[in-house]
């Protein structure tokens, strides 16, 4: 191949990765993980836009209306306990404002987040000894996360039932989805129905495929951002 030839056939490869991009949107995060894989780093510095990317695994985003919504707490707890909707609203609430990070590249700057620390809801447990971490379930019949006790305790984790001062939409996890503020965003589980307190680390959807447990930004899945010597 001649050097002249090389240039279209460039752009022709990068502007079907753009478009194998667009199909992640549309058909979940398979698609898009492979999307990842393929993409070079610094494709993620293009201006590609500033937006939320609706992510699903299963393929469907399902629905449940607040009024149908229920959250339990369970496992190694003294007082296991189910909330409906109402309650979580009811309770103490807590609010931040950060980037929002996902691992593939793409970052939403100054989300706003409300909902109720994790903290809370465990203190209203009542953690037995022995529990070390939690597991996550969602109402998508499939996806999963994990934190260790320690890390589900910090402020800046929270069962999260409103974006931007607007109820969280179905699209984004809706009614409540877990807010794992320091780590990337599969930390993050939408559709939150479940959790359960354990008394190990059980890794969840995305890392089962590879990524890290421990999913701090910057510092975790090889993007480590500290001076390196080489
Ligand atoms: N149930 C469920 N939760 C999930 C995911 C998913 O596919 N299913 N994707 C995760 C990933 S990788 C990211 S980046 C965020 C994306 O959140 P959003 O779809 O609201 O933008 O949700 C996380 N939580
Ligand atoms: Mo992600």
């Amino acid at each position: 191949m001649s050097d002249n030839e090389s240039t279209p056939v460039g752009r022709r490869v990068f502007l079907g990765l753009l478009g194998a991009g667009a199909a992640g949107v549309l058909f979940g995060a398979r698609v898009q993980n492979v999307f990842a894989s393929l993409v070079p780093n610094w494709l993620s510095l293009l201006p590609l836009g500033d937006h939320f990317r609706f992510y699903t695994v299963t393929g469907g985003f399902p629905k449940r209306a607040a009024d149908e919504y229920s959250l339990s707490i369970g496992g190694l707890v003294r007082h296991p306990y189910t909330l409906s909707y109402a309650q979580l609203r009811a309770m103490p609430s807590t609010m931040l404002t950060r980037d929002f990070q996902c691992v593939t590249g793409w970052r939403v700057p100054n989300v706003h987040w409300t909902g109720v620390r994790l903290s809370h809801l465990l203190d209203k447990a009542g953690v037995q000894p022995g529990a070390q971490a939690l597991r996550f379930t969602s109402f998508d019949g499939l996806y999963t996360e994990s934190l260790s006790l320690e890390q589900a305790r910090r402020a800046d984790v929270m069962v999260a039932y409103d974006l931007d001062g607007k109820p969280l939409s179905s699209d984004h996890g809706g009614p409540a989805r877990l807010y794992v503020a320091p780590m990337y965003g599969y930390k993050s589980c939408k559709w939150l129905s479940g959790i359960e307190v354990v008394d190990h680390v059980i890794p969840g959807y995305w890392e089962n495929e590879g990524y890290d447990v421990d999913a701090w930004v910057g510092h975790s899945n090889g993007r480590d951002d500290a001076p390196t010597s080489s």
